[in-house]
């Protein structure tokens, strides 16, 4: 059957149940950006020009909000707890519902078992072609995974005997089966959520209140105000100080007497009041979550610390266990990287007199509200609507013979397939062969010539023919999640026996790896130009 667009959102609003602050919510932000979505369905099938778009079956369990897992989150959605997650997860249900597949929910494990007969302990969206309930595959779980999960430590088996075995991950699935809130791990895919979109009526007349000394701490829990009394009074010498931090009876003691506290605000309130703010203030923690893009949608400049040395599962406590040795550089990456100036200041804080330069360079600055394209209602249910039509992970699907491919000594390599290849997806059109420096890892050989790691696109060039041009006196092939690569000094060249380890995080400090890189589409890196 083919999908429709759906602008109704009763019908999912009804599916989602009752009884939890949590899922009441998610109901909220649903009804709040419901015109937003339709408007966003009416622009995508206009640009997708009614071509065919299979429906599918698709059951979504929210496994982190059932009994059986505790669910930790309800309790604490009024009193400052995590929300990003529950973004999120509304988000995604939106855009399944609105590209008119076929969903189904479960909030519980029973409800599950109702459903389909599997055990499920976090949170799995499934994609299945195939007779629903029937689908049993592995290949169709796709694991909804905030802050990555790297083929290292995805790999059970090789992740128990090297070291990488956490209490996450491990799931031996297919690494572009996780799927991520920020584009921080190319290994896996970038899922996302939404922000709130202004039209230009709204954009003026934010521009023209903006209040130019006004500044919104972000951190609803007063303990990510403990400790940062130094920069709040620098902080005050120059602004207003607003905050949103969540209390019971009494201010809390981090927050100090000068800041306007208006304890936790429902969503829109929040907007409201980082419309008239000049500077969204972080300090550290939360780690990317969504409030920054919101805050820069809304036309504020984020200020925000850099971390050095980078935090990560290796010297910092809230990344321990978490499957991924990924380096965060600062405490929204994403902002730092994807964004930058003038909407995002990434500075040192040890350094006050930075600190102290950049509050006044921000009052100095205009800026205007900017949304980047992926986490408009628009992007996300073009690349929601990609993944579901396109990305497949049956084994032995789609594989094909052998690439030639010519490498010469620079890092940009000169590449084309010479025998006629099935289809693939993303489209080996989109394939850049390039080696990385000793040391490096694809993500940042890929990203610092201005393309993206593709885990997809390893099979092509995991092959000899792909080595041509480096001088190897041995071809080996290991399990080792640092390869395709090869070691200059020992001329020994390597290539992955395992699929399921091609890993664009790989690094090691003696190799130069060989990497599948691709282009974007401007302000959607989840896309190659032709994947759509
Ligand atoms: C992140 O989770 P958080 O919930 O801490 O992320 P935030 O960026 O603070 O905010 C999430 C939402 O909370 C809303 C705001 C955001 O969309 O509009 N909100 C609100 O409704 N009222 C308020 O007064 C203040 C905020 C991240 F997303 C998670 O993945 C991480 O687990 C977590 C820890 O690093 O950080």
């Amino acid at each position: 059957r083919q999908a429709a667009f759906r602008t109704d959102l009763s019908v999912l609003l009804d599916q989602i149940g009752t009884g939890k602050e949590s899922l009441s919510f998610m109901k909220r932000r649903i009804r709040r950006l419901s015109q937003q979505w339709a408007l966003a369905a009416y622009h995508l099938d206009a640009k997708l020009e009614s071509r065919w778009r299979d429906q599918k079956k698709i059951l979504v369990h929210v496994g982190f909000l059932t009994e059986e897992s505790g669910d930790v989150f309800s309790p604490k959605v009024l009193k400052g707890g995590p929300l990003g997650e529950m973004v999120q997860w509304a988000d995604i249900l939106t855009a399944l519902h609105v590209l008119g597949h076929n969903l189904k929910i479960s909030m519980s494990v029973k409800e599950l078992q109702g459903l389909f007969t599997l055990q499920v302990f976090i949170f799995y969206i499934f994609l299945c072609n195939s007779i629903w309930p029937l689908c049993v595959c592995r290949c169709h779980i796709r694991v909804i995974d905030t802050f990555g999960t790297e083929p290292a430590y995805n790999h059970e088996e090789y992740a128990t005997l090297h070291g990488y075995r956490t209490n996450w991950g491990y799931w031996t699935l297919n690494s572009r089966q996780y799927m991520t809130m920020f584009p921080h791990t190319p290994d896996n895919s970038f899922m996302g959520f939404v922000s709130e979109e202004l039209n230009e009526t709204e954009k003026r007349s934010i521009q023209q209140n903006k209040v130019n000394n006004m500044a919104v701490v972000y951190g609803k829990e007063a303990s990510m105000w403990k400790g940062k009394e130094g920069f709040l009074q620098i902080l005050n010498r120059y602004m207003e100080v607003h905050g949103t931090v969540y209390y019971e009876t009494q201010r809390p003691p981090e927050v100090p007497a000068f800041v306007k506290n208006h304890g936790l605000l429902p969503q829109h309130e929040l907007q409201q009041l980082l419309r008239k703010a000049k500077l969204f203030i972080g300090f550290g923690f939360p780690y990317e979550g969504p409030a920054p893009l919101e805050a820069i949608a809304n036309g504020c400049v984020f200020l925000q610390p850099k971390f050095n040395p980078p935090h990560s599962s290796l010297n910092h406590e809230f990344f321990r266990g978490k499957p991924t040795s990924r380096e965060v550089s600062s405490q929204h990456p994403y902002a730092e990287q994807y964004i930058g100036r003038p909407h995002v200041m990434t500075v040192d804080y040890n350094n006050s007199v930075e600190f102290d330069s950049a509050i006044r360079e921000i009052m100095r600055t205009k800026v205007e509200p900017f949304l980047p394209y992926e986490y408009t209602c628009e992007g996300m249910l073009e690349r929601v609507h990609a993944y579901i039509q396109h990305q497949g992970f049956a084994a032995g699907s789609r594989t094909t013979g052998p690439l030639f491919v010519a490498l010469s000594n620079t890092t940009a390599l000169g590449w084309s397939p010479s025998v006629a290849a099935p289809p693939v997806w993303p489209p080996l059109s989109s394939l850049r062969l390039l080696v990385s420096q000793e040391g490096q890892s694809c993500v940042e050989a890929c990203q610092s010539s201005g393309f993206t790691c593709e885990p997809a696109h390893f099979r092509f060039i995991n092959n000899k023919e792909a080595l041509l041009e480096v001088q190897c006196e041995v071809v080996d092939s290991e399990i080792n999640h640092i390869l395709p690569a090869f070691s200059v000094l020992r001329q020994e060249c390597g290539l992955q026996r395992e699929p399921l380890l091609f890993s664009c995080a790989g690094h090691s400090p003696k190799f130069r790896r060989l990497c599948p890189c691709r282009d974007f589409r401007p302000g959607q890196v989840a896309l190659c130009t032709d994947c759509l």
